[in-house]
């Protein structure tokens, strides 16, 4: 019989090259870093890599801004450097997705490049969003539109015109309806297939499609309400899809084992599912799960929601709890001791339940957010133009501690890391976690070689319990359970399990009681 493809239960890590590992000593990550440490990662036991963009680029968002889709920053190491890792990660047995930018390039992209030297309505101009200003002599932007970093999302040139940035001035919007962009970035999917990669991760995906009349907006908030219905003017608007029609063709060329994972934050379930039908992306991020926060009922909400919604389309769900754009979940759930706690318990439940799941580099650790970056040392696009009222993203983007008592912890074989790492990291390097059994490290570990072993996790069903509130508790395939309690006194099992061995205890468990903010996993 054939076996389900990979990807519909594959647990997939997410390195973000600068911080992971550092092979030439200059206080960046880099491509030989992450071949370094491939042994690390299989034996974790994660199914496949991600690795956010290490293409040519002058870093104004840490690599979301490219400048050359078919070249590696030198930064990061070059092109025979990433041949190496995809064939090397392929000797390893896990495969590896990389990031694509369509929303926008870098302002010196070639492309932009050529549109600054060419006149109003050029067909340079073209692949981008150029317009007219309003205002007696143009001086004010073409609508209210703002950038997700802050600040207008239109930025003046010398000849008077504006062009759109949903994100920072260095990343000026392409325009999608133009036939130009649509045939280059076919042909950038090509390039890297054609060097073996095994998919995409397609950085905002539901933000590629505008409203032509650039209509002003009045709520300008950065996620829709979950009542939008694609009457968004630059948010998950239908004619997107389009766009991932023909890119479903072009992989579908490579066979049926190559995927595009959508990052879309589109909190509505049904327009949500709408990117994942048979003929577009083949799964997205589930952000919903990563918002729903530590709380039973609003898991349980989510987790539903989710699997109605997927089922009708026959797309696996997706599980995501941390990434490089958001505070770290030991830290989002109360950080310290008890953070950590929950963050263990949270990581057993998103492992349990049906279809993939996502791990974000130092995670494994149980790294909390770094809150005491100074100001002068933080580098997100997002901190420097509001002034310091946000820290912006670089606290769960510090280089990775892999051993040794003090900074950098070996993360490059000397050199200052291009974040500061906290004095206190000793305990929570990779070697440190290595040799304590009751590590975080060990835990993720075990954790996934049993869900590797077990056949009813990954896809499948999933069957929900009698619980007491607070408590959730789920059977999958004929002799599986879970149950996870997010309240601070311990509950008796449910009687459906008290039978039942455990296998999986993310805090020590006494016979029969499921303690404060613990997950289990057991056997019936
Ligand atoms: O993120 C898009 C996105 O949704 C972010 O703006 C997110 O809202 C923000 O980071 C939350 O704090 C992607 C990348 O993941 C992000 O790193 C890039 O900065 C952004 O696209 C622009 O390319």
């Amino acid at each position: 019989a054939k076996t389900a493809p990979w990807w519909r239960s594959a647990v997939i890590y997410q390195i973000y090259p600068r911080s992971f590992a550092d092979a030439n000593g200059d206080g960046m990550g880099d491509l030989n870093g992450v071949r370094s440490r491939l042994p690390y990662l299989a034996a974790l036991g994660v199914d496949a890599l991600w690795l956010s963009p290490f293409y040519a680029s002058p870093q104004a968002d840490a690599g979301y801004d490219v400048s050359d889709y078919r070249d590696v920053d030198p930064s990061f190491g070059t092109l025979d450097d990433a041949r190496a890792l995809i064939r090397e990660t392929h000797e390893h047995h896990l495969r590896i997705v990389v990031d694509l930018v369509p929303n926008h390039t870098s302002d010196q992209h070639v492309w932009f490049q050529a549109a600054l030297a060419a006149p109003p309505g050029s067909a340079e101009r073209a692949r981008y969003i150029f317009r007219e200003g309003r205002g007696p002599t143009g001086e004010l932007p073409p609508n209210n539109w703002t950038s997700n970093f802050g600040g207008p999302a239109w930025t003046r040139v010398p000849d008077g015109s504006w062009y759109l940035h949903l994100f920072a001035p260095e990343q000026p919007d392409l325009d999608w309806t133009n036939p130009e962009v649509v045939a280059e970035f076919q042909s950038i999917l090509r390039f890297w297939l054609d060097l073996g990669v095994d998919g995409f991760r397609i950085d905002v995906a539901h933000g590629l499609a505008k409203d032509p009349a650039l209509t002003d907006i009045s709520d300008n908030g950065y996620l829709l309400t979950a009542a939008s219905n694609g009457d968004h003017p630059f948010w998950d608007r239908d004619e997107v899809h389009d766009v991932y029609r023909g890119w479903r063709e072009v992989i579908d060329e490579y066979g049926d084992d190559r995927i595009f994972v959508a990052e879309a934050w589109v909190p509505n379930p049904d327009r949500f599912a709408q990117y994942l039908r048979p003929d577009e992306l083949h799964t997205a991020f589930n952000f919903n799960y990563l918002q729903a926060g530590w709380d039973a009922a609003a898991t349980r909400k989510v987790i539903d929601q989710t699997l109605g919604e997927l089922r009708d389309v026959g797309a696996p769900a997706t599980w995501v709890l941390s990434n490089h754009d958001v505070v770290r979940h030991v830290t989002r759930y109360g950080g310290g001791d008890l953070g950590r706690r929950r963050a263990r318990a949270a990581t057993a439940l998103m492992l349990a339940l049906p279809g993939g799941a996502y791990i974000y580099q130092g995670e494994e650790l149980g790294l909390e957010e770094v809150l005491d970056i100074p100001a002068e040392l933080r580098q997100d696009p997002i901190f420097e133009q509001t002034n310091g009222e946000r820290l912006g993203r670089d606290g769960c983007r510090v280089p990775l501690p892999w051993s040794g008592a003090s900074a950098p912890f070996g993360f490059g074989p000397t050199g200052t890391p291009w974040l500061p790492q906290p004095a206190d990291w000793a305990a929570e390097t990779a070697e440190a976690e290595e040799a304590d059994p009751g590590s975080s490290l060990w835990f993720y570990r075990t954790a996934l070689a049993q869900r590797r072993r077990n056949p009813a996790l990954g896809e499948g069903d999933l069957r929900w319990l009698e619980t007491a509130e607070g408590v959730l508790a789920f059977r999958r395939g004929a002799d599986f359970a879970c149950v996870i309690n997010f309240t601070d006194a311990p509950v008796a099992l449910p009687t459906e399990l008290i039978r039942a061995a455990v296998t999986l205890a993310s805090s020590a468990a006494d016979e029969g009681v499921v303690p404060a903010a613990t997950a289990l996993w057991l056997t019936i």
